[in-house]
């Protein structure tokens, strides 16, 4: 696994998330706004485009619905940015039409911040690069701005039944 050597600095008390629509409107929400937004607990399957698995693990997160709903936008893709130099993009409709949610317990307890804590993305049905950890944002826009992954050669969606690891894939 690639990841980042140190969890950035960030913390429930600090923590903020912001949504930013193509045409420049914003919402944001503190980490109280946030944990008072309807959860669910999900049982997962994680595919890192590594090759490894993790089945079946347990969170417990607001669905990417809650925060989308009622939106105007035309926008096609999400750049979902977070408190690391890390960022990654998929299209707004899968955020929208798929279960995928900004999680913020894992195995029941507060996400740990190697794993991503206070709150991380997770988007099941991608290669685990789209689940950016430490989520602070999701920004809306027409183009599909690689990521730190992306721009990497990993593929521009990363769908593991396809195995779409690389963009030549
Ligand atoms: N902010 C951030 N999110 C990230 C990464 C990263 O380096 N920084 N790595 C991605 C990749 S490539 C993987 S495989 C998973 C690893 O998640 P884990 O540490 O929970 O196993 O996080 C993804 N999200
Ligand atoms: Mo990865």
């Amino acid at each position: 696994m690639v990841s980042d050597q140190q969890p950035p600095r960030v913390s429930a008390a600090t923590w903020t998330f912001t949504l930013t629509t193509e045409t420049g409107l914003r919402r944001t929400w503190d980490w109280a706004d946030f944990r008072a937004l309807p959860a669910e607990k999900f049982d997962v399957d994680l595919h890192s485009a590594q090759g490894w698995s993790v089945l079946s693990t347990h969170w417990v997160g607001v669905p990417l619905g809650v925060i989308l709903d009622g939106l105007q936008t035309t926008a096609e893709f999400a750049q979902i940015l977070t408190y690391s130099d890390y960022q990654t993009t998929v299209p707004l409709e899968d955020l929208q039409e798929m279960p995928t949610w900004i999680a913020h317990h894992y195995e029941g307890r507060p996400i740990p911040a190697a794993r991503g804590g206070p709150a991380r993305m997770l988007i099941p049905h991608l290669y685990l690069f789209k689940s950016a950890k430490w989520i602070s944002g999701i920004t809306l826009s027409h183009q599909d701005e690689p990521g730190v992954r992306e721009r990497d050669g990993h593929h521009p969606y990363g769908d593991p039944w396809r195995e779409q690891r690389r963009s030549d894939s």
